[in-house]
Order: structure tokens, then C-alpha cells, then sequence
């Protein structure tokens, strides 16, 4: 095709993109009314009583009013998706730093001052609508795009990779992690015996398993995470030249985990966590925002990677392919009905725009087939296109009609192209110019049901990735696969498991193996299973700085969740000082204390209180502050809900700062107030103990933020031997 006649580029409509969605989705809000009606609109007169014959007589058949309600009631619920069952979701807006127009001719990446409104649903990949948020699992990143173009869906991860290479192995994948046929447990976890057999069967796995046994798979915020395309996709500008193209997500908090143990204290105590941290931000103006970034690598160059661009258990390492940033995504507004538009939802890797398009990765090709069908058995039908959050914002026309809960009331006789009788001229699509045209790849090869050669590496991007750790996230790495073979009965899995990881790291192995009442690692094992190939491509580089979660600079305290253990006699001025300097850097602050009302303080005024210790435990907290004042102090450490909660935010490293008194509460951790002539004594990294009349004005705040933006104190003291 001459290069005229490819994609046009149809700039955005307007720069307020963001609004068209809005008030597109208001036309269809439902608010409450004065009086309460049927479905046909005929006024209720009582809502509390059925109709029976005589007061204590039989419900009548005949009450249509108690037969419509409660019918309604019985079909509310609409099957689960299939995987992401759980998730949360919120609107926003995507803004592009500049034209895209070199690489790609979609229209919502070309001027920087056009907003194109998005919806983006975080989910768990692997429990149910009902299950906890922060279990240890891959967690969905899809974010619909309402372009002028049409709606595009870059359904993603929040780890570059997947466990497996080719769509045919997804249903498997998805039996051996979900709760055990036979009796329906565990609920949304990987540690159990069938996901492990699985897995250590294929070795293809393995890198995936590094990354979800890291840290990144217990995430402290859906909005401290990363997002990744995972596979590769194509850009395709006006002159029809196609680049292969990677997307990242980059959030700007930092991207941050929980400590395990914390994690799953949290799905007891909240199950929530995640969905609540959303609402609140976003309620609280404190949007979220990621940067989208791309990797592109030219047509033809691919092959220089080193390894095969379409295997989507691999990444292209930042250090190889720099990612250049090129938009920022906004979240700012929480839906206002969880089931109208985050259930409703429908996501499709299929749903494209011009500009962009697909690779031959064989898992992308696979999923293309799938997302429809969930669609239509989840939401009634095939037109799930039509519930308000699916609506494209630009026009919409097609000959698809009828089917269950049509809602266009299509005008006309002619439903059919090419016709006449629509407009009285021929209207006809065929080979036009405008609109999506797919990448005319060259394809010559015959059919083949075999992975490809360039798919036999399994291991060397596994140990890149656990080369590129720092040392404690490896500490982390090792304790997550012990917990989990650890849940695993069948002892030939746990060994097969290790057997595979020495092909990583022999040390890792070794490690991980130790507790685990089995021999010690054996690379040759595998040597010759089915599935297992001994074959390693010599990575181009050794580490990758962007892998790892720790030390990575410019971190900060924004929505940051502070607690502040206070009882009777809290000496509030020392208090209120820090209280003030942590709100104006973004830090949340909330009053921890015995009872809920009020506390009196040293100088007799009235604090009010947020939360009891019985109430809000330490896990959701980053951060703590324990003021002075002798007899706040001195209760606080007789009783066992204070004392617990402090040696549990120790053992999770979180920053603790105690005034004056306030180290009463630290005693069971061993800590007391420096030498004399110190204002801040640090005896472990993130433990602050303060003396207020040494420390200069404003200097501890500051101490006690730059800890809080650290997010964690991995490398303190002693923290096994802490029981919390
Ligand atoms: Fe999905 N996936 N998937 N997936 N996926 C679904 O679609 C599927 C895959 C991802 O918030 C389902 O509407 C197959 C990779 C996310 O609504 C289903 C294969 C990645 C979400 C489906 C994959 C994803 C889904 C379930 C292998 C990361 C949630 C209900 C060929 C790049 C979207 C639904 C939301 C949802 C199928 C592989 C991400 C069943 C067959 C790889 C984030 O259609």
C-alpha cells in the first residue's frame, strides 16, 4: 500500500478528552428520588409488606411488586472473571510529553496538550471476587484508553513477564494455581502442591517464579507499582513503518513491597488494603500518576537482543534498551459504582487503535482469542460494548444488531454493506485508506505445532534478574520459595523445584533447599525430562539496576501512613510540631491511643483520637511516632496492645521515632536514650530516639521524614529475633 494510504492520523477531538467520558457515563447515573417506583415506573406505596391473604395469612402470587424485586435480586450476581476476579479500578486521564509521530500515527499519542480519559483496574490474577488483596501473586495492570480513534486496551502485569510461552499452556497454568479441584483450597495462593508440580515441570517458568516470589508480588500500593505490556506489540507510523515497542508503567511513589509476614497479617485484618489505599488517595486529592515509557526497537535489529523478542518469559533489561518516557497517566476520580463500571469493565488485548499493533508472540496471539467469551457469559451477551464504561467516546457504527439487552434502537431498513438504500448512493468499506489497516508482515513458512529453537533458554534471564537483587531482596526471594515449597507435601515436587532453580543460582538453591528436608540441589536432575533444556544464551549484560526495588533514589512520604501512640499526659507540643511538618510533606497522620474520644494532655488540653490500638493495627502503618510525656509513656508500655504494635512495626522495618518519655515503649526492643550529648540517637537504621530539648527546631521532622521516604529499614538488627 503507497504510503498515502496508510493511517491518517485523526488528532484527538478537543484537549478535554476526559470529559467527554464523564459526561458520557453521567448521561446514564441513576441518583435516589423521593418516591420509589417498579421498574415500570408505577409508584411503591409500601415497600415493607408483601400481600397476603389476611394478616397472617399466605403471600399472595399475585403481588407482582414483592415478584419483581425479589427476581431482580436473584440474578444480581454475574459470574466472577475467570482469572482477576478481584480487582479496583479508578478514571483518569493519559497526556503525552510530545508527539509520538516518528514511531506510531495513533492519535492519542500526538499532541501533548490533548487529554485522552482513561479507566485503569488493578486486580490479583489468582483469587476470587472475595479473596484478600495483598496475597502473595502477579497483579493485572489494564488500563482501557477512550482515544478518538476508539477505545485501546493495553491490558498488562505489574512484572515484565509471564510464566509461560505459549497461549496453550494458560488454561493449565490457571487449574494448577487455583484452589485444588478436589476440595477447593487454598484460596489466591501459589503454595500448594499443584502449582509447584506444574511449574517444575516447566522450567520455562522459572523466570516469572523469580519475580513473583520477590517482592514485587506482595506490592504495598496498587499505586507503588510498576506496569509492563509484558509482550511485545508494533508501532506503526504514517509511512506505514513498523518498531517493536515494549510499555512500561512507572510510578511516580516508587515502587515498593510489604514484608511477608505483613502482608499476610493485612489479609486477615483488611482484607481491602489495596482497594481501600486507592479510594482514599484518590478521595484525598493525592492522585496517583505513572509515567508511560516504551522501549522500541527497530524493525530487523531484534535479532542484536540477544535472545527472541516474541518469548514474552523474557525482557528486554533497560540497561540493553533505555525506556524513554513519553506520557504521564493521571488517576483522579473513584468510580461511583463498583459494579456499573469496575465489574462491567471489559478489557481486550484486540481492542487496538490505529498506530498500534501486535507481535507474534504466541501468548498475545492466544489472548486474542480468549478475552470476548469471558465478556459475553460474565455480562450477558455480545453487547457488553454497549454498557456505558465500554462505550468508545468517538462515534460508533456498524450492521452487528440485536442479541440479549440491545440497547441502540438501530433506524432504517438496511443492515448490510455494500448497499444503496441507506443514502441512495453506494456505501461500501473495502481497502479504504482511513481507519486501522494491519501490519502487512511478510509470513512465508509452513505450519508448525513445535516451539520455536529461539524459546529453549529458561534460565538466563532468571539469573539475571537474581543477579541484579540486592541483598536483601535475595533474603526475601529465599524465604518466599522456602514458605512456599515449605506448604508443599510431596516431597519429589520440592526437590524437582530446586533441582531447577541450581540452573539459576547454585547458591540460591542451595538456600532455598536447606529447611526443606530434601537433598541438596542437583543440576544435572533435570538433565534429560521432558520440557527441561539444557541450552543458556550468554546474557549481554550481568545486572540490572532497574530489577531491583531497594535503594533506588528519590523516594518520599506522600500518603505515607503515620500512627502516633498517645495516652493521658502526652506532651503535645514536641508533638504537634512534627504532626504539622509531616502533614505539610503529604504524610497522613492518625491518633493511635486506648479508647476512641479524647486524650487529655500534659498541659491539660483535649487531643481527639482516630483509632484503638484493638482497632487499627500496626500493619497499616508505615511509620511511627511516639511522643513524650511520662504518663502516656508509662501506660503505653504496661500495656501489651502498645508494646505489640511497636515491636511489630519494628520487625516489618518501618521508621520509628520516639520523643523524650516516649522510648519507655521501646524498652522490650533494648532501646534507651543516647549519650548526653546526642539530640538523635540512631541505634539501628530507621529508629529515631530523640531528646526534644537538644534537637535543633524542624531537625527531627526532617530526620524522621527522610527515614519515612526510605519505606523500609531491610537491613536492621535482629529483626528474627523480634516475636510480633
Ligand atoms: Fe489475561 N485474561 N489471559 N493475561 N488478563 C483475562 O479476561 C487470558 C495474560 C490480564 O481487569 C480474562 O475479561 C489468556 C497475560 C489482566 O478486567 C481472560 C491468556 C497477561 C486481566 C484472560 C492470558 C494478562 C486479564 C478473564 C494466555 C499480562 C484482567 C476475564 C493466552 C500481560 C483485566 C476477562 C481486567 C483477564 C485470558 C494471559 C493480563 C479469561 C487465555 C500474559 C490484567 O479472558
Amino acid at each position: 500500500m503507497p504510503p498515502s494510504k496508510r493511517n491518517v492520523v485523526n488528532p484527538g477531538r478537543n484537549t478535554d478528552g476526559a470529559k467527554d467520558k464523564k459526561s458520557q457515563l453521567e448521561s446514564f447515573s441513576a441518583g435516589s428520588a423521593a418516591t420509589l417506583t417498579t421498574n415500570q415506573g408505577l409508584q411503591i406505596a409500601d415497600n415493607h409488606n408483601s400481600l397476603k391473604a389476611g394478616e397472617r395469612g399466605p403471600t399472595l402470587l399475585e403481588d407482582f411488586i414483592l415478584r419483581e424485586k425479589i427476581a431482580h435480586f436473584d440474578h444480581e450476581r454475574v459470574p466472577e472473571r475467570a482469572v482477576s476476579a478481584r480487582g479496583s479500578a479508578a478514571h483518569g486521564y493519559f497526556k503525552p510529553y510530545k508527539s509520538m509521530v516518528q514511531y506510531t500515527s495513533a492519535a492519542f499519542l500526538q499532541d501533548p496538550d490533548v487529554e485522552t480519559p482513561v479507566f485503569v483496574r488493578f486486580s490479583t490474577m489468582t483469587g476470587a471476587r472475595g479473596s484478600a488483596d495483598t496475597v502473595r501473586d502477579t497483579r493485572g495492570f489494564a488500563v482501557k484508553f477512550y482515544t478518538s480513534e476508539g477505545n485501546y486496551d493495553l491490558v498488562g502485569n505489574n512484572m515484565p513477564v509471564f510464566f509461560i510461552q505459549d497461549a496453550m499452556k494458560f488454561p493449565d497454568l490457571i487449574h494448577a494455581i487455583r484452589p485444588e479441584p478436589h476440595h477447593g483450597m487454598p484460596q489466591a495462593t501459589s503454595a500448594h502442591d499443584t502449582f509447584w508440580d506444574f511449574v517444575s515441570l516447566m522450567p520455562e517458568t522459572t523466570h516469572m517464579l523469580m519475580w513473583t516470589m520477590s517482592d514485587r508480588a506482595i506490592p504495598r500500593s496498587f499505586r507503588m507499582m510498576e506496569g509492563f505490556g509484558v509482550h511485545a506489540f508494533r508501532f506503526i507510523n504514517a509511512r506505514g513503518d513498523s518498531h517493536f515497542v515494549k510499555f512500561h508503567w512507572k510510578p511516580k511513589l516508587g515502587v515498593h513491597g510489604l514484608a511477608w509476614d505483613e502482608a499476610q497479617k493485612i489479609a486477615g485484618k483488611d482484607a481491602d488494603f489495596h482497594r481501600r489505599d486507592l479510594w482514599e488517595a484518590i478521595e484525598s486529592g493525592q492522585f496517583p500518576e505513572w509515567e508511560l515509557g516504551v522501549q522500541i526497537v527497530d524493525e530487523g535489529k531484534e535479532d542484536e537482543l540477544g535472545f527472541d523478542i516474541l518469548d514474552p518469559t523474557k525482557l528486554i533489561p533497560e540497561e540493553q534498551v533505555p525506556v524513554q518516557p513519553i506520557g504521564k497517566l493521571v488517576l483522579n476520580r473513584n468510580p461511583d459504582n463498583f459494579f456499573a463500571e469496575t465489574e462491567q469493565v471489559a478489557f481486550h488485548p484486540g481492542h487496538l487503535v490505529p498506530g498500534i499493533d501486535f507481535s507474534n508472540d504466541p501468548l498475545l496471539q492466544g489472548r486474542l482469542f480468549s478475552y470476548t467469551h469471558p465478556q459475553v457469559s460474565r455480562l450477558g451477551g455480545s453487547n457488553f460494548h454497549e454498557i456505558p464504561i465500554n462505550r468508545p467516546v468517538c462515534p460508533m457504527h456498524n450492521f452487528q444488531r440485536d442479541g440479549a439487552s440491545r440497547q441502540a434502537i438501530n433506524k432504517g431498513r438496511v443492515a448490510y454493506e455494500p448497499n444503496t438504500l441507506a443514502n441512495g448512493a453506494e456505501f461500501r468499506v473495502d481497502g479504504g485508506a482511513q481507519g486501522f489497516q494491519s501490519h502487512l508482515e511478510p509470513i512465508g513458512s509452513s505450519k508448525a505445532r513445535h516451539r520455536s529453537p529461539s524459546f529453549d533458554d529458561h534460565f538466563s534471564q532468571a539469573a539475571l534478574f537474581w543477579n541484579s537483587q540486592s541483598a536483601v531482596e535475595k533474603d526475601h526471594i529465599v524465604s518466599a520459595f522456602r514458605f512456599e515449597l515449605s506448604k508443599v507435601e510431596v516431597s519429589e515436587i520440592r526437590q524437582r523445584v530446586v533441582d531447577n532453580l541450581a540452573h539459576v543460582d547454585l547458591k540460591l538453591a542451595a538456600r532455598v533447599a536447606a529447611p526443606l528436608g530434601i537433598n541438596p540441589p542437583d543440576p544435572k536432575a533435570a538433565s534429560g525430562r521432558l520440557g527441561f533444556r539444557d541450552y543458556r544464551i550468554t546474557s549481554k549484560i550481568e545486572e540490572d539496576p532497574a530489577l531491583r526495588m531497594v535503594g533506588r533514589p528519590g523516594g518520599n512520604v506522600k500518603t505515607r501512613k503515620v500512627a502516633i501512640l498517645v495516652a493521658d499526659g502526652v506532651e503535645a507540643a514536641a508533638l504537634k510540631r512534627i504532626q504539622q511538618d509531616l502533614v505539610d510533606a503529604g504524610a497522613v497522620c492518625k491518633i493511635v491511643a486506648p479508647h476512641l474520644g479524647t486524650i487529655s494532655t500534659a498541659s491539660g488540653r483535649q487531643l481527639a483520637v482516630d483509632h484503638t490500638f484493638a482497632n487499627m493495627p500496626s500493619v497499616m502503618f508505615d511509620a511511627v511516632l511516639i511522643p513524650g510525656g511520662n504518663d502516656s509513656a508509662g501506660t503505653l508500655a504496661t500495656m501489651g496492645e502498645a508494646v505489640h504494635f511497636v515491636l511489630e512495626a519494628y520487625k516489618h522495618c518501618k521508621t520509628i521515632c520516639a520523643i523524650n518519655d516516649g522510648v519507655q515503649l521501646l524498652s522490650t526492643l533494648g532501646f534507651s536514650l543516647g549519650k548526653d550529648s546526642e539530640a538523635v540517637h540512631v541505634p539501628t537504621p530507621g529508629v529515631l530516639i530523640a531528646d526534644a530539648r537538644k534537637v535543633p527546631e524542624g531537625q527531627l521532622s526532617q530526620d524522621f521524614i527522610a527515614a519515612i521516604a526510605l519505606h523500609r529499614h531491610w537491613d536492621r538488627v535482629n529483626v528474627d529475633a523480634i516475636p510480633a
